[in-house]
């Protein structure tokens, strides 16, 4: 605020200084809380892995990766890297975004035939001027960084896709085909904070299909004064609230990161309608001082925290 502008509001009286006075001190100063992980779903390899990084005093970005990229390479995890389930033509495309405590953040889309989209999105954001890569220029940038060509669609993907061509009905069911995103957010021994998130989207999606989770605000956002918050569920719904950086904003203005779930989850149902009842949306969020929180539309959701002390499986109460 320039000082001339100070001295005017001075004149108006104390009541109008003080109102003034707390709208410029709306960032609250949190206290650091150890170590600590908080990911999208029942995934404690994943954690653990995070977990590891940050034991050996790892920056956050490094657990975010390292335990993304376990999800990645996890056969049985359908909806995340290798082994996903794959858009209506049969092809795996990937989906990824990650951010650093300094507001940085890389991004790819619609990647196909890389394993480590996560690894991919930290290189756009350390090795490239741009923040998000989407398909081919994403694959030919993540082959110049060193990265390798690898089938992704597994053997019982595509049967799941050959038994699907049988209807080829595009119906994604709430946490059944579609509940695997994982979205992860960390704070470091530092302090910092850090988040990613990747997935192969919805199974059976448009081929070209891009969802909430690489969209930097949408499926993540992290703001190192106050926070980190994740999506999983219907990326076109998440995408119309920005819930992720509607999360942090709530934070932000004082509201407790279980709260802040809470209402980005509600403007989302109330935007959905009478849709509501076909889609799932669900956010985890975590603040600078280790609070954290979950919420979802619809039961079947749950999170996994991890700090110095180990993993909890916890299943959030939901909006119906
Ligand atoms: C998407 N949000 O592509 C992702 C899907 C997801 O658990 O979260 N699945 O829309």
């Amino acid at each position: 605020m320039k000082r001339r502008t100070f001295f005017s509001l001075s004149a108006m009286g104390s009541a109008s200084l003080l109102f003034a006075k707390s709208k410029m001190n709306t960032v609250r100063q949190y206290q650091g809380s150890g170590i600590k992980v908080i990911a999208t779903w029942n995934v404690p390899n994943a954690v653990d892995s995070a977990l590891e990084q940050l034991n050996q005093s790892a920056s956050a970005l490094d657990a975010i990766e390292a335990g993304c990229r376990v999800e990645e390479s996890d056969l049985s995890n359908s909806s995340v890297g290798k082994g996903g389930l794959p858009d209506r033509e049969g092809r795996v495309t990937l989906d990824a975004c990650i951010m650093d405590a300094q507001g940085n953040a890389g991004s790819v889309v619609f990647l196909e035939e890389i394993e480590h989209p996560i690894s991919v999105a930290r290189k756009v954001m350390e090795n490239s001027p741009h923040v998000i890569l989407a398909g081919e220029g994403a694959q030919q940038f993540a082959l110049e960084q060193g990265f390798e060509k690898t089938n992704l669609l597994t053997e019982s993907s595509k049967a799941a896709w050959e038994k699907w061509l049988e209807t080829a009905q595009y119906k994604p069911i709430i946490n059944i085909e579609n509940h695997d995103t994982i979205g992860m957010l960390a704070i470091d021994n530092a302090g910092n904070i850090s988040g990613g998130c990747t997935t192969s989207g919805l199974a059976y999606k448009m081929r070209g299909r891009v969802g909430d989770s690489p969209i930097i605000g949408s499926g993540l956002f992290i703001d190192n004064e106050v926070g980190g918050a994740t999506a999983t569920g219907m990326g076109e719904e998440i995408l119309k609230s920005v819930g992720s950086f509607l999360i942090v904003e709530l934070m932000r203005q004082g509201m407790h990161p279980q709260e802040a779930c809470e209402e980005a989850v509600r403007r989302i149902a109330k935007k959905g309608g009478d849709r509501v009842k076909d889609f799932q949306a669900g956010f985890v969020a975590l603040r600078k001082d280790g609070e954290t929180g979950g919420f979802a539309i619809h039961p079947g959701f749950n999170y996994t925290i991890g700090d110095s002390k180990g993993k909890t499986l916890l299943t959030p109460s939901t909006l119906f």
